[in-house]
């Protein structure tokens, strides 16, 4: 286990929890209807908060299977993961339990990298959004990426990108994100398949 981090092992956040409070909704508003934040998340037993260890027995990375492959992770491999997150810094994934059995419901990672461009600026990422399927009508999708989006803002990130499905576009274009003219391309290099036969010139 890396780090001293002073509280008991599995009790600990990744992040501070602190930065999630006062962030400021008054800009996305409208883009919930009807209004939730990550405070007032329309149900009382709906809860956004960092993720911690424990998560991994309540249903973490089943959750994250819903997005793509998560193969076989032992108990012990996410702690390892999770304090290597923690002791680098800038991994901010953030989660929504359904308080009344603690399991996780949705997810969604705000990455973000330090820059000498814009005087030394931050950039954020998004990364790896998931909702659980069957919890519809609560709009949890917006409700994580919305409070992602709104700590990368308060981070002082001076933009925050992400690439998906492209049956998601509507869906993140109803929150604020555009394609920017002559800028809207995610290029991909795979490293964990193999690679076409012969690449197009
Ligand atoms: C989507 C996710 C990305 C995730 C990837 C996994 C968002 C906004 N995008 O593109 O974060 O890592 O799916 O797919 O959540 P892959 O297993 O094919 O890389």
């Amino acid at each position: 286990m890396v780090g001293n981090t002073g509280s008991p092992p599995g009790r600990e956040f990744l992040y501070d929890a602190n930065l999630l409070k006062e962030l400021d909704w008054s800009s996305v508003k409208d883009f919930t209807k009807p209004s939730i934040s990550n405070v007032q998340p329309g149900e009382d037993w709906l809860l956004v908060r960092p993720l911690k260890i424990e998560d991994y027995d309540h249903g973490f990375l089943k959750l994250l299977s819903q997005l793509t492959k998560v193969g076989s992770v032992t108990k012990e491999e996410f702690i390892r993961q999770f304090y290597a997150m923690k002791s680098a810094g800038g991994y901010y994934v953030t989660v929504i339990e359904d308080t009344r059995d603690h399991s996780i419901i949705g997810s969604s990672t705000l990455i973000t990298e330090f820059k000498f461009i814009h005087e030394c600026s931050l950039r954020a990422r998004l990364e790896d959004v998931v909702v659980n399927n069957t919890y519809r009508g609560k709009q949890l999708g917006k409700l994580i990426v919305l409070t992602v989006s709104l700590l990368a803002k308060r981070l002082g990130c001076y933009k925050m990108s992400l690439d998906c499905k492209d049956n998601l576009i509507p869906f993140y274009k109803s929150i604020g994100y555009r394609m920017e003219p002559g800028n809207a391309n995610s290029m991909t290099i795979r490293y964990d398949e193999t690679p076409p036969a012969t690449a197009p010139s």
